[in-house]
């Protein structure tokens, strides 16, 4: 291993991009990405709030088709296949109500995003590739020493691996208030750090750790180095 450190190999996580492409771009840079050396793992929430969703979702299947990244699904990118493949009434609601609008308007154009009957059929016909790559996402990924995941374990399942896809894209202060029941860490993003403690900084909460900046609020977009057990290094970037 020269100098350079080039052979140590890093585990980087990142979540909640929210359609923040050019941050996200950003911060690839900044942590000198290399796809042959490092494992990428994406936590969740690709699309909505931010202006690119389309970008973030195009690259994702590009660096996961190529590079081997892990990209865990979040509650928005389950939503976006809901409103678009589904046309589910209830997930319309809430869909506009966060930031879905600018997800149309990142794929349709501002003009077709007013209309979501147009959009939805434009969608559909030119990008039922995103929605299928976005609908067969995992749910959670593990190592030796992490468990990755969305949102968080709920902590009344003794196997975490049997509590519903809700928990894993929803869940907040059952998980995050309480001590987990596994032995790993857990790393998690969707609620966001500056909700945790005073910063927009990743959280450290000894059983888990928190990651999500809040890029699309105008926060930053965080990542998380993994180098060995306990070896933890913080990078982020400012929304741009
Ligand atoms: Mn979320």
């Amino acid at each position: 291993m020269g100098e350079e450190g080039t052979a140590m190999r890093r585990t980087l996580v990142i979540s909640d991009i929210h359609g923040c492409f050019d941050t996200f771009k950003d911060l690839l840079h900044q942590i000198h990405f290399d796809t042959k050396q490092d494992q990428l793992i994406l936590l969740g929430d690709y699309v909505d709030k931010g202006p690119k969703s389309k970008e973030v979702v195009e690259l994702l299947i590009d660096l996961t088709e190529k590079d081997g990244v892990i990209v865990l699904k979040g509650n928005h990118d389950q939503r976006f296949v809901d409103v678009i493949a589904k046309d589910d009434e209830q997930a319309k609601v809430k869909f506009f109500e966060h930031g879905g609008l600018q997800t149309l308007a990142s794929y349709c154009g501002q003009a077709l995003s007013e209309d979501l009957n147009k959009a939805q059929k434009f969608i559909y016909k030119n990008y039922r590739h995103h929605l299928s790559f976005l609908e067969s996402l995992p749910y959670y990924f593990e190592d030796n020493h992490h468990i990755y995941v969305h949102a968080g374990l709920n902590p009344r399942f003794a196997d975490w691996k049997q509590q519903s896809p809700h928990d894993f894209m929803y869940i907040k202060d059952d998980f995050f208030k309480n001590t987990t029941v596994v032995k790993k860490t857990v790393i998690f993003g969707h609620t966001k750090t500056i909700h945790l403690h005073s910063t927009a900084d990743i959280w450290f909460g000894g059983d888990k750790i928190g990651i999500d900046g809040g890029c699309s609020s105008g926060f930053q977009l965080n990542c998380l180095e993994i180098t060995a057990e306990n070896t933890y290094r913080s990078y982020r970037v400012k929304f741009s």
